[in-house]
């Protein structure tokens, strides 16, 4: 009996630090997150991107490569760019690079998370969970609220 009790508080323990390890580790420091606010068409698959501020913790580059969520078809890392004197955005070749130490800040107009084919309208007051992919760390689910667009929002309108 009593060693029955040492094998339980045994395998207690395991979970709690197994569950605790991931906020341990923290390769990264996310914050500010936040997905924008997008209305659902039956007729074009939506879109809306998703923002925060990345910090690298660790001695090596870490990339964003891309991502997954249940609202979204496919979800990519984008770069806007200037393209015949127009804001562009498109998806960024080998996804960001986050230098070590450094923080990498993804903003609308700027470099993004993009979330393509919606399955639903994003609306203000939801929370939006979403994968991210990295390379040289491990993947990070964020549950993250939407906001109504900024002023200086590209647009997301699909192109065809
Ligand atoms: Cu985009």
């Amino acid at each position: 009996m009593k060693k029955l009790f040492a094998a339980v508080l045994v395998a207690l323990t395991a979970i709690s630090i197994s569950a605790c390890a991931p906020v341990e580790k923290s390769d990264l420091t996310i914050v500010d997150g936040w997905v924008r606010f997008s209305e659902y068409s039956d007729h074009v698959d939506g879109m809306t991107g998703a923002f925060a501020s990345i910090t690298n913790n660790t001695d090596h580059e870490i990339n964003i490569v891309g991502g997954s969520s249940e609202i979204a078809g496919m979800v990519e890392v984008h770069e806007v760019v200037m393209a015949d004197g127009a804001m562009k955005m498109q998806a960024k070749e080998g996804g960001i690079a986050i230098a070590p130490g450094k923080t990498v800040t993804l903003e609308p107009g700027g470099l993004h998370i993009m979330l393509m084919g919606l399955k639903k309208a994003v609306l203000e007051g939801d929370e939006v969970s979403l994968t991210i992919d990295f390379e040289g760390t491990e993947d990070v689910t964020v549950t993250w609220p939407v906001k109504t667009s900024l002023a200086g929002d590209e647009t997301y309108a699909p192109k065809n």
